[in-house]
Order: structure tokens, then sequence, then C-alpha cells
């Protein structure tokens, strides 16, 4: 069964579909086949390394982030399914151009995530959000951009791992494909995908925990305590790839945590962004049976002010998060 063969047998379960979502997810899986193939060339072809520009975040640049970022545009600028799109790497939206027919759904993604494991050959991926456009006219604007989790019509990842896997829902669960490079088609291979309800396993960069608020300091001590009975200590697995390390904990099952750094001025709110990161697992995670929390707030709650705005994300198992959160609650407020 092949992604198109699959989405577009999940299409026709809804007569008043328009076709224009799977038509917007066929560009999708083309341009991540594209990336893909390039990622694998990383090493032989010259590819690696920095463009030498800095990005929104002051983040280096890397020439994949770019290649990717420029294939996604040039895959999802024509097809007359987008209004608007933005883009981890893009400081402003990225409007349709004007030859191009306008629609109705709205794109933000991060085109490459974990890009400082691109170098070392670590996993990293791609990750997306889709939404309907709410304002009228045909261009998109900033304010479509700008909308809770909660209403995001689609949203999925690509891993770039030891295989390639494309991971999404519409609302209607989480199916997994994985690419077959011999025919250069995604097959559908984890099929309705549910997250335990607990995990045994811990993801967060620990070199932080200095800066961490109390509650957060609480819980990971909490986890390498010894009890039998509640399967802990948790064991801790970190990539510091988001893509890689979410992926790893949905399927096995466990919580990955960046919280905020209280004392360093760059990330008062965590490193990870809302619109191109935490909103698409959180919706992801929800429909697999997880659950995501800022601390205190559900991330699918959260109503975007700003493009690129950051968030603390605590994402996995409902108990494990569930458990954060309780100590959060009692130990200091985020
Ligand atoms: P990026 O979008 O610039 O690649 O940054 C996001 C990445 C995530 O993939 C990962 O979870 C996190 O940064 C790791 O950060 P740190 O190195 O601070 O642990
Ligand atoms: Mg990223």
């Amino acid at each position: 069964m092949t992604a198109q063969r699959h989405i577009i047998g999940q299409e026709r379960k809804y007569s008043r579909a328009t076709g224009s979502l799977t038509g917007l997810l066929m560009d999708l899986i083309y341009a991540s086949k594209v990336i893909s193939r390039e990622v694998n060339k990383a090493g032989i072809a010259d590819v690696l390394g920095l463009t030498g520009d800095k990005n929104v975040h002051g983040e280096e640049v890397k020439k994949l982030d770019e290649y990717a970022n420029m294939r996604l545009f040039q895959a999802m600028d024509h097809g007359g399914h987008l209004c608007v799109m933005a883009s981890e790497e893009n400081d402003e939206i990225i409007p349709i151009p004007q030859e191009f027919p306008k629609g109705k759904y709205v794109l933000l993604f991060d085109p490459l995530d974990g890009s400082s494991n691109i170098d070392v050959n670590v996993s990293i991926g791609t990750i997306f959000s889709i939404h309907r456009k709410k304002t009228d006219g045909e261009e998109g604007k900033l304010e479509d951009c700008l909308q809770k989790g909660r209403d995001q019509v689609a949203a999925g990842y690509v891993i770039y791992g030891s295989s390639t896997m494309l991971v999404f829902t519409t609302g209607q669960g989480v199916n997994g494909y994985t690419l077959d490079p011999s025919v250069g088609e995604f097959i559908l291979s984890h099929e309705d995908i549910k997250t335990p309800s607990k995990g045994k396993m811990y993801s967060v960069n620990e070199g932080n925990a200095n800066f961490w608020d109390d509650g957060t300091k609480g819980y990971i001590r909490y986890l390498k305590e010894k009890d039998a009975a509640s399967d802990r200590p948790y064991s801790l697995r970190y990539i510091g790839s988001l893509v890689a390390d979410f992926h790893r904990n949905l399927l096995c099952g466990g919580i990955f945590l960046y919280p905020a750094d209280l004392k360093d001025p760059k990330k008062p709110k965590g490193k990870l962004r809302l619109l191109y990161e935490a909103s698409p697992l959180a919706f992801i995670v929800e429909q697999a049976g997880g659950i995501a929390t800022d601390g205190t707030n559900n991330i699918l709650d959260i109503l975007p002010t700003e493009l690129h705005q950051k968030v603390p994300l605590i994402i996995g198992c409902k108990e494990d998060v569930l458990k954060y959160q309780e100590f959060v609650k009692n130990n200091s407020p985020l």
C-alpha cells in the first residue's frame, strides 16, 4: 500500500473532500523524497558545512538547511493548494508567487530539524503543520499562520534515519510510511500508531539542569529514583535531534523535555518553536494517545502571537507528562 493510495483511500471516506489536501500532501511527499536523496549524499557531494549566513534565530545556517528550505518552497508554491507558507528559516511569512493560483491551506515547516547533527550522520527530520486559511481574500496573511495547534488540519514529519519515514495525521489517527528506495515510494508500514500510556525513557539535555525550574529538577530526580513498581529508574535517551527523539519515544514510550532555561536570557521559553516544532508534534502525539504541555498549558491550546515564538516543550506518554505537570504545579510554577 503506497502512501498515495492510502491517502486517496482515506480522502474517499469524506464525500465533501475536494482533493486539495491530498494534492498538498503529494507535493510534500515529493519534496521529502528529494531532500532524503540529498541527505543521503551528505559526505559525498559538497552539501555539508555552513553557508556563512545566520537565520532569524541567530543560528548558523547549514547548506542542507538552505537546500531543504528551497526544495520545500519550490515543491509547494505552484500547486494551487496554499495561500501562504512560513518556515523556521525565514524571518517573514512566505507569499505564494503572483503567477500561481492560491488555495485554502497554510503550510508551516521546519525544513531540516536537528541540523547540528547533519555533519555527523545522525538522524534529522522535516516537520510540517497545515492549517486552513481563516482570513478573507486570496492571499494568506500572518494571521493565517498564527493559529492554535488544536485547529491544525494535518501535521507530520519525515525522519531521515536508518530508513526514511513519513509519519503524519489528518486528525484521524497517525500513520507511518517507510520509503522504499528501490521504487522511490513511501509504503504504509506503521498503521494507526498508538504510543504507550507510560514510558520507560526520558529525553532531555541534562547539561542545562542547573538552569531549570525546581519542578523540572524534582521530576528528573524522581525519574532516576529506584522503584520497581513504577519502572524507575527510567533510561536516558537523548539524540539532540527532536524528530529522532520524538519518533523513538512515540513508538517505544517515553517523555521528551525542552524546558525553559531560567538563567539563559536567550532561552527564557526554551529553545523550540511553537509553530514549526511543538504544535505539529503535539497534534501527532495526541492523535497517538499522548499529550504535550509547556508545563501548565496544553501546547495545542496556546494561541501564537509571533511567527517564531518559542515555548517549553514537554511531550510524550500521557501518564509521564501528567506526572511532570504535578511536579511543576507543586514545586514551582513556570
Ligand atoms: P534546529 O531547529 O536549529 O535544528 O534546533 C532544534 C533542535 C532539536 O532538534 C533538538 O531537540 C534541540 O535543538 C537540541 O537542542 P540542544 O542542543 O540545546 O539540546
Ligand atoms: Mg528545528
